[in-house]
């Protein structure tokens, strides 16, 4: 624990993000940490309410997280999948068996008319986590890419097309729409808050859909706490995902720099991997703290949310 004192608001998508909120709830009471979650790559799929981001966020903090895979459960079997194919089904997108379970679970909660917070709630409780996990919303935003091929629904062009189209452009439908959810609401309200984290998430696909909800970016920015993000570039190359490539494609400088300046004002610190500390003076007067941004284990995570939270002590 790190003795870190007021509440702690992180703004995560899938894996890297996943890893920093489970390093957050090692160094937090689960009081103290509110894990907003993307959305936006959420789909319907075998008539299924699918919510990667929410589930990896959820997985890794009841430390049941497949951790070479990156997504899912640990010690997943495939029969439902092999069923479905067997049967002529649509199988792009692969379900594991006990995954399933909370597919079928929250689709039925939201059938009966319960919101997805509601639902997030009830099946972060069945887990045994006490961190509060919210969606950023609790109506419909679906990510759209541009690419060279034409318009592609996320997980098209994330797993059906492996990231292979040239990227032009996000969208993310219905944001204009949606209301930040309660929880984060809630937190962004909250007189002990303390600093906004932003997780080493894929800023166009899991960060930015966040900001595009009406109000939000704006709210963050006029804080009086600090913002701070962790790169997801660390030397020239994602930790993981398509991140550098996206940044290649949209003309941004493929490092923990682009990130910065794809964020611009909006930050108020900066986290980035010891081994890109020489970029530091290129982004003055932005407050730099170098450290291993690489997360291998939970101490790794730990580490890393420690460093974050103390460097959050020293900016503004
Ligand atoms: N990613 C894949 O690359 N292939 C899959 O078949 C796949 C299935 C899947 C099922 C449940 C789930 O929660 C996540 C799943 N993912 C899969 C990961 C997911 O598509 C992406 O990692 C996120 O949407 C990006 O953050």
């Amino acid at each position: 624990m790190s003795g870190f004192a007021g509440h702690v608001l992180a703004l995560a998508g899938g894996v890297g993000g996943a890893k920093l909120i489970r390093g957050l709830a090692l160094q937090l009471a689960p009081a103290q940490l509110t894990a907003a979650v993307n959305t936006a790559d959420d789909f319907n799929y075998l008539g299924l309410d699918i919510c990667p981001d929410l589930d990896s966020v959820t997985y890794a903090l009841a430390g049941l997280n497949d951790e070479k895979r990156g997504w899912g459960l640990r010690d997943e079997t495939w029969r439902f999948m092999a069923a479905v194919e067997r049967l002529g089904g649509e199988s792009w997108f692969s379900l594991g068996d006990q995954d399933l379970a909370t597919h079928v679970l929250r689709t039925a909660r939201l059938r009966e008319g319960a919101s997805l917070t509601e639902v997030t709630g009830e099946l972060t409780r069945a887990l045994g986590i006490s961190v509060c996990v919210a969606p950023m919303c609790d109506q419909p935003v679906r990510t759209l890419v541009d690419t060279g091929e034409g318009q592609l629904a996320f997980q098209h062009y994330f797993v059906a097309r492996r990231c292979e189209p040239v990227v032009q452009a996000f969208h993310y439908r219905g944001a204009q729409a949606a209301q930040v959810s309660t929880p984060l609401a809630d937190a962004l309200v909250r007189p002990d808050l303390a600093v906004v984290v932003i997780c080493p998430s894929n800023p166009f696909i899991s960060i930015d859909p966040m900001l595009a909800l009406p109000g939000l970016r704006a709210r963050l920015e006029h804080l009086p706490v600090p913002v701070i993000a962790v790169s997801p570039i660390v030397g020239g190359d994602a930790i993981k995902g398509p991140a550098a490539k996206m940044l290649r494609e949209l003309g941004l400088p493929v490092s923990a720099a682009g990130i910065a300046q794809h964020y611009g004002p909006l930050l108020d610190g900066y986290v980035i991997d010891r081994s890109d500390a020489r970029l530091a003076g290129s982004l003055a007067p932005l407050p730099v703290h170098a450290t291993n941004t690489l997360m291998r284990n939970d101490g790794d995570r730990a580490d890393l949310a420690g460093a974050v939270l103390r460097f959050a002590e020293h900016v503004i």
